[in-house]
């Protein structure tokens, strides 16, 4: 695809997928073809979305075999079903690969997505820290044998348990404990912020915050917040407070994996818990892992079935052939490239007198507040699909228009990084996106007040942004050779 993209067969993925998908047409000609449209829709645009990206076709044939018709409650060699030889096998491979990616002690590769890594976190640590004295008040060794009344003391217990975790609107994200997410239920919550000057985090109102919350886990990481974090920071102030810290780096996971985050910016080193995705900067099939120190081991192998279904064994061996693909020296190469690009991307935009949030960026994420252009996020997002360029609309700190509207677009390099795209066209690609924002306005609502939702972009520009944007991926053709 590119020279930071593993190479592969054309002849044999086009066969594969010709195949395939003449195979399923037999059955449901209407999923065959919208899996076609997708390859299509996504070749054709400019895919800026910060948590996507275009996993290898090895990855992506990987998910579509028997390895998912298998039951595999249990871990490698203790499973609760006969016959799982061959998912013992994947999984053992995909965790190994992952504790070398990433030079952790532990891996655990069942969880299905983010928010499934992120439970089995918490249910380790509440294992660790709070179960186990509390079973032991009730003279009970373990968390199977809890009776009903058991159950209720340890819900009441946990309802005093604390989490702090980046506030949504400085760009942390929903499962570290607000309230429409069940750790929002689970945990007592509290955030901490940005400095509102710079955008930046301010590690001594983190410090300060924990001492007055005293939190059982401290949450770092963030779905849009455009810079590193000091994770040797967070943890001394996890240490000060005596909370256990979970990194969630969904996000930067590709980062970490590709060296490009290293020393205190290396989340593994510094946290007793990491979770993440598989398929943000990452680059692997959609899923989730957790990677822990020894002492936390036990408690994330329970993980299924405390909170999680079965396995996918099918996804952990897509894991497998991506995290092995990960580390391959392509993949440094790919990563600094990832974030090379954010900096072209937030110096062509804010040369063209865009806002950012922060003021640029050091990792993956572009957040851009649109709100100089008098649209809010939700318009913007609009018009530039309308104009072929897929982007996300994003609140910013303190942004009047709420979660739902909001006030910013979230851009990210990972997708685009990977079909090729170097400084030239994201300069270009912040060209477009500033011409079709400094060329939309909010319609009237009826009462004559300017609509959150609707818009106008100029006459002909989104047509004719659309052919430039085009024309740029045209140059950079996505699963090159690849036809069905
Ligand atoms: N949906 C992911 C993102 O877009 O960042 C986070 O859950």
């Amino acid at each position: 695809m590119s020279d930071v993209t593993p190479s592969f067969d054309a002849s044999a993925a086009s066969t594969a997928y010709r195949s395939a998908l003449s195979v399923i047409a037999e059955v449901e000609p209407r999923v065959a073809d919208a899996i076609g449209a997708e390859l299509a829709d996504q070749r054709a645009s400019l895919k800026l979305i910060a948590s996507e990206n275009y996993a290898s076709p090895a990855v992506l044939l990987t998910m579509g075999n028997w390895l998912s018709d298998k039951y595999a409650e249990g871990t490698v060699g203790h499973r609760f079903y006969a016959g799982c030889q061959n998912v013992d096998t994947v999984e053992a491979l995909a965790a190994e690969h992952a504790r070398e990616l990433f030079g952790a002690p532990y891996a655990y590769v069942q969880p299905h997505s983010g928010i499934d890594a992120n439970l089995v976190a918490f249910w380790a640590v509440l294992a660790q820290r709070v179960e186990s004295p509390a079973l032991e008040r009730a003279g009970v060794r373990h968390v199977n044998d809890l009776t009903d009344e058991d159950w209720a003391t340890l819900r009441h217990a946990l309802g005093d348990q604390r989490m702090l975790g980046m506030s949504l609107d400085a760009g942390g994200h929903l499962t570290h404990g607000f309230r429409p997410n069940i750790s929002g239920k689970m945990f007592a919550q509290s955030s901490y912020g940005t400095d509102p000057g710079t955008g930046l985090l301010d590690y001594d109102l983190v410090a300060a915050r924990a001492r007055e919350f005293r939190p059982l886990i401290l949450m770092a990481g963030y779905s849009a917040y455009p810079r590193k974090v000091d994770f040797a920071t967070m943890r001394e102030i996890a240490d000060e407070v005596g909370a256990t810290l979970i990194v969630d780096m969904s996000h930067f996971a590709g980062l970490v994996a590709g060296k490009v985050f290293s020393g205190d910016f290396d989340p593994v080193p510094h946290a007793h818990v990491v979770t993440s995705t598989s398929h943000k900067s990452l680059r692997g099939p959609r899923g989730g892992f957790v990677l822990a120190q020894p002492e936390y081991a036990d408690a994330v192998d329970r993980g299924c079935p405390m909170v999680l279904g079965g396995p996918l064994p099918h996804v952990m061996a897509a894991k497998a052939v991506a995290f092995a693909e990960a580390r391959r020296p392509l993949f440094a190469t790919y990563a600094q490239a990832v974030v090379d690009n954010a900096v072209s991307l937030a110096d062509g935009l804010s040369r063209r007198g865009a806002r950012l949030v922060t003021g640029g960026t050091d990792n993956h994420i572009v957040l851009l507040d649109v709100s100089g252009y008098g649209l809010t996020g939700r318009q913007a997002e609009s018009a530039l699909l309308d104009a072929g360029i897929v982007t996300n609309r994003n609140a910013i700190p303190a942004d009047p228009n709420g979660a739902w509207y909001t006030s910013g677009v979230r851009l990210g390099t990972p997708a685009l990084t990977t079909r090729g795209f170097g400084a030239a066209e994201f300069d270009r690609t912040a060209e477009l996106i500033v011409d079709v924002l400094s060329n939309t306005t909010p319609t009237a609502t009826r009462d004559g007040s300017p609509s959150k939702a609707k818009y106008v972009v100029d006459g002909g520009l989104a047509e004719k942004t659309r052919a430039a944007a085009s024309e740029l991926v045209a140059a950079h053709p996505l699963y090159p050779g690849l036809e069905l």
